[in-house]
């Protein structure tokens, strides 16, 4: 249950020279008092005990942090660089043990006895701040929610209302998908949108790094992949027309910039999934190396999209030792329990005519069954071969839905994207699931039914409503099965998104939209006053210059949908 105690929101509109803020403002003596207002997105799941009393915050005080603690030290100094962008006052760090270094000051702790993993507990009292978490991830989160109540605005004093806020996610996966391959996003930009997704409490980046139009992860042992297949000649204009702008296109992350960008997100609490699809959407690395397709080439990176014929060749053991050393050193690069291995639109047609893939099922004793195929099996065949590898160390393979049809064992946790069916099927198969169903999860489709004045996107219509309508648990899911969903994510393909601000307005603010559906019970969800606390957090969009949709706050026809 959701219980806030909004607050009597008293505007005083004379002071021209601060920016809009949710809660109220005053003015004591000559100096204008802004309010924090913790009804922020996502909703916290409690306010309770607001009272008439305030901490006042001021440059004077400071954060203090469990001594010894780096990743507390590190929460500390976010928290302080956040107070800093919104208010201009910079508050200074410290570690700290006793209990009276508290008074009057901020506090960030540990406390055991808090039930989530993720969850935070903010206590104000005129005394001072606590912000109290099981864990540094939960602190973090709290202090995300403590940021975003604070006023924009610089030389006024800010009054954090007397209060207890308290929150956790409904669910432990919270993702954001970046294709990096059809448009390529500098280290800079991919670090921004770890910002952003920070901000929303987001806390999985699905990283596309892999497909037939580029190869953008630097892999030692195969130089050619990067050096050939990370540039194309020219891109199609639009959706697949005859035109080719005929600029050489591309780009890579060399693995000291993976690092990096790893350790950023990981000092944010977002872990970084990356995506070497196969063993379709492989023509960049078939350019590279055309020995390993079936028909050896020539091959040439695309620069049109959709799928292709032209995937890597089963019958070869080079195709096997290719994909395992590759996996290794990306297993390396990338600390976290997950590598999601693709799967998806992977034709089987040459496999079909390719006699070393069939004399590969023959050896095999492979047999078509039912309505899958020899060739649908030899794709398991693969899928499994590659889990055990990765399981060597100690991580576990994502796929696309397709592997539900390929005889995959149900270790593999499976990506949802034709809807949520194969999501729900999935999990009665005893499969984890994260739900990216197209409708209405695919933040490359277009936010409105009316195109016209839009940035060309893939087509759809999905709108800030619509997601934030999203259910990720199928009702008619049984009980013992529900526990197999571990989230959302929103995809964001970039066939037509070419640069930073037109990411960003694919995503914002319908990524608002889909925090709340993984922070908040359905039953606490509310439209109209999420749309209505939407208005604050873009203020937010604008002071760090972030592009988002302005038109999704105020379109009410789409609502009717
Ligand atoms: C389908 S989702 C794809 C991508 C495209 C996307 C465009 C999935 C597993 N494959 O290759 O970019 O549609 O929306």
């Amino acid at each position: 249950m959701k219980i806030f105690k909004p607050f009597l929101a008293v505007f005083v509109c004379c002071l021209s020279a601060v920016a809009m803020n949710a809660g109220d403002i005053a003015a004591v003596g000559k100096t204008p008092v802004f309010r924090a207002d913790y009804r922020v997105i996502p909703l916290p799941d409690a306010i309770n005990g607001i009272k008439n009393t305030s901490f006042v915050l001021s440059q004077e005080k400071l954060i203090n942090y469990p001594t010894g603690n780096r990743d507390m030290e590190r929460n500390a100094m976010f928290l302080s660089q956040y107070i800093e962008d919104m208010t201009g006052m910079h508050l200074s760090i410290r570690p700290s043990r006793i209990t009276k270094d508290r008074t009057d000051n901020i506090t960030l702790l540990l406390d055991n006895e808090m039930q989530q993993e993720e969850g935070y507990r903010i206590t104000v009292t005129s005394e001072g701040v606590e912000i109290s978490g099981k864990t540094p991830e939960g602190v973090f989160q709290g202090i995300q929610v403590l940021r975003k109540s604070l006023p924009i605005c610089k030389n006024v004093k800010v009054f954090l209302p007397t209060a207890q806020i308290e929150g956790h996610p409904r669910f432990g996966y919270r993702g954001m998908h970046l294709d990096c391959v059809r448009h390529f996003f500098s280290t800079e930009m991919v670090k921004r949108y770890i910002d952003i997704m920070a901000l929303h409490g987001m806390n999985r980046l699905h990283w596309h790094l892999t497909d037939d139009q580029g190869w953008r992860i630097e892999i030692k042992k195969y130089p050619r992949l990067t050096e050939v297949g990370a540039w194309r000649n020219g891109t199609t204009l639009g959706h697949n027309s005859p035109v080719n702008d005929g600029i050489r296109y591309g780009g890579f992350y060399t693995q000291e910039e993976i690092r990096d960008i790893v350790k950023y997100a990981q000092d944010r609490y977002i872990t970084i999934i990356p995506e070497i699809d196969m063993p379709g959407h492989m023509v960049a690395a078939l350019t590279a190396y055309p020995e390993l397709g079936c028909t050896g080439g020539p091959y040439e990176v695309w620069t049109k999209w959709g799928v292709t014929d032209d995937i890597l060749c089963m019958g070869k053991d080079n195709t096997l030792r290719f994909i395992e050393e590759v996996l290794r050193e990306v297993v390396d690069l990338f600390p976290g329990k997950y590598i999601h291995i693709g799967g998806d639109e992977s034709p089987r047609v040459r496999w079909q005519t390719c006699p070393l893939c069939q004399q590969r099922i023959k050896d095999l004793g492979i047999k078509a069954e039912g309505n899958q195929s020899a060739e649908a099996k030899l794709q398991g065949v693969l899928t499994t071969h590659v889990q055990q590898y990765l399981s060597k160390f100690g991580k576990r393979i994502i796929g696309w839905d397709e592997l539900l049809g390929c005889d995959v064992d149900n270790t593999a946790t499976i990506m949802s994207w034709r809807g949520s069916e194969p999501g729900s099927k999935g999990a009665l198969l005893g499969h984890d699931i994260i739900m990216t169903p197209v409708d209405p999860l695919y933040f490359d489709y277009y936010q409105t039914s009316k195109t016209w004045n839009e940035p060309q996107a893939f087509g759809g219509c999905n709108t800030l409503k619509k997601v934030y309508d999203f259910e990720p648990v199928a009702p008619e899911l049984p009980a013992d099965k529900r526990h197999h969903i571990l989230g959302a994510q929103a995809n964001v393909w970039t066939e037509y998104i070419t640069c930073e601000p037109q990411v960003q307005y694919q995503v914002l603010p319908r990524m608002a939209a889909l925090a709340e559906v993984l922070w908040l019970e359905p039953q606490d969800k509310d439209f109209k006053d999420f749309k209505a606390r939407l208005q604050y957090l873009t203020e937010i969009y604008k002071l760090y210059n972030w592009t988002y949709r302005a038109k999704s706050l105020v379109e009410e026809d789409e609502e009717k949908e």
